[in-house]
């Protein structure tokens, strides 16, 4: 839906080369500022302070399918290693999805239904062997990365669930957080009792194995986890549901950016749950669209602006982790019984690592070709840099624009996060409340359209290259951001007051 855009280009050019000071300055520079950039403000309340952000808010998620090939999560498997670790020194790797749920362990002997193919499910049942349990546990040492893990509920065979279990926790041994069982049970279970029927002696069992419960792992429903939290609160380690805005085809960029208000009513709800039990709540499984992604949204820079502004609207309201849902075409297509078609004539790698990957992956690519990292992941790095942060509450004023803003404050210094998601409208943003003669870097995530597959930038200060800029606070605790329609910028100030 965006084209190219020379005036947009333009600004972010003349933002990049901004002197020092006006950058966040008293002043906002006029030059280059569409005539209709709205004049947005934010005041930092430094005396009110919000959530700690958990350590572990990024997370990713894959198909149980994606073991089948021990050789995806292994230690040896460098380039995949880095990507997570980059990413998060801390985060969580959830397995699960529809395909846990048809999932056959080899090293189980006792009897397993014939599995008849259906509609919108796998197509034949998934062969776990253990080697793939062995790699997995050198790839979360490799990248310090810990595990969630889904069991079988739909299939009903729960002896294979608990010698699974045990299996994981043996060979994960402490790196693993936690077991679920079943899948988006609100899919095959007629409501939240015949569920906790079905999931209950599972549960029993598998905790009398020593080994610990997480759940309910619901696809989109808040009293399921409200319920669950009542009767299961105890014994569980941490809460669970999924999230997607919608189905892929009815996705667009348009819709993704306009938000989800409704479901940030949800979570709140869940958290008073959450809270009430004490226990972490997360979103085991997320992303922009079900039924795979929608190509062009869920693949494209939009896609980043979503996936930071969601993860910190998230963060913000006491969700501990976010899984961002991906992996091979292949293992995401046969989760919803399609047969996936990675081919491409390209003959250039970036395109073919690309061709194999489901949309909404965070990470392209396979063993067979490499990877390299999709928009959305930059999304992602900008959001984990809040992580062990604590918000700070602020008052902002967003002059009619799509915009939002996140502050936290970590030790002494101030993180302010401002992503502008409207597709028309540039804004400068006018920051009050900081620590006055503060000195600080602004750090830009990027890219040359909001429906750029290549080409995004965030300048998370690793190298010269992604250092950023000097900005100052004037004496009053004043300055300014310019942030350019379909970008967003990181402000890193050295004092929090
Ligand atoms: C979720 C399933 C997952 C699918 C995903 C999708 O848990 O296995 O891949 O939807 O539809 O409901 O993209």
């Amino acid at each position: 839906m965006t084209t190219f855009d020379p005036t947009r280009r333009q600004l972010l050019k003349a933002a990049a080369w901004l002197p020092l000071a006006s950058a966040c300055g008293r002043l906002a520079f006029a030059a280059g500022v569409a005539p209709n950039a709205a004049q947005a403000s934010l005041v930092v309340r430094p005396g009110r302070l919000g959530r700690t952000v958990s350590d572990s808010l990024t997370g990713f998620s894959y198909e149980t399918q994606q073991l089948e090939n021990p050789a995806f999560f292994s230690a040896d498997n460098h380039a995949l290693v880095r990507l997570f670790r980059e990413l998060s020194p801390r985060g969580v790797l959830r397995i699960g999805g529809n395909s846990s749920d048809y999932t056959v362990w080899t090293a189980y002997r006792g009897e397993v239904p014939t599995q008849r193919t259906h509609k919108g499910g796998p197509q034949r049942p998934v062969m776990l062997k253990p080697e793939a349990l062995h790699t997995l546990a050198g790839f979360l040492r490799a990248t310090g990365w810990k595990l969630v893990f889904g069991v079988n509920l739909k299939i009903g065979v729960p002896a294979m669930a608990v010698e699974l279990a045990q299996a994981v926790r043996q060979i994960i041994g402490d790196d693993l957080i936690a077991i679920q069982i079943g899948n988006e049970a609100n899919n095959y279970e007629a409501d939240y009792n015949a569920f906790d029927q079905a999931w209950t002696p599972y549960a029993q069992a598998i905790r009398a194995a020593g080994v610990p419960v997480a759940g309910p792992d619901t696809g989109a429903n808040t009293d399921w986890v409200i319920e669950y939290a009542k009767r299961h609160a105890g014994e569980n380690v941490f809460l669970s549901r999924h999230y997607y805005k919608e189905a892929a085809p009815r996705g667009s960029i348009a819709d993704l950016l306009a938000g989800d208000a409704a479901f940030y009513i949800e979570i709140e709800q869940a958290m008073r749950a959450a809270d009430a039990s004490h226990l972490p709540f997360r979103l085991t499984e997320a992303n922009s669209y079900y039924l795979g992604g929608r190509d062009g949204v869920s693949n494209v820079f939009a896609s980043a602006l979503w996936g930071a502004d969601f993860m910190l609207a998230m963060a913000q309201r006491g969700v501990a982790g976010i899984h961002f849902h991906g992996g091979t075409l292949d293992s995401i297509e046969a989760s919803l019984g399609r047969t996936a078609d990675g081919s491409t004539t390209s003959t250039d790698q970036a395109a073919r690592r690309d061709a194999v990957t489901s949309r909404y992956s965070a990470i392209a690519g396979d063993v067979a070709f490499g990877f390299q990292p999709r928009p959305l992941y930059y999304g992602m790095q900008l959001a984990q840099q809040f992580a062990g942060a604590q918000m700070v509450s602020a008052d902002f004023d967003v002059a009619g624009a799509n915009l939002t803003a996140y502050v936290a404050r970590r030790e002494r210094a101030l993180l302010i996060a401002l992503i502008n998601k409207d597709a028309g409208r540039d804004a400068t943003v006018s920051l009050s409340g900081l620590h006055g003669g503060g000195k600080g870097r602004l750090m830009r995530l990027s890219a040359p359209a909001l429906d750029s597959r290549n080409g995004v930038v965030f300048e998370n200060g690793t190298d010269d290259a992604h250092a950023g800029r000097s900005v100052a606070v004037d004496t009053h605790g004043r300055c300014s951001v310019v942030l350019p329609r379909g970008s967003a910028a990181l402000l890193h100030l050295d004092r929090f007051v």
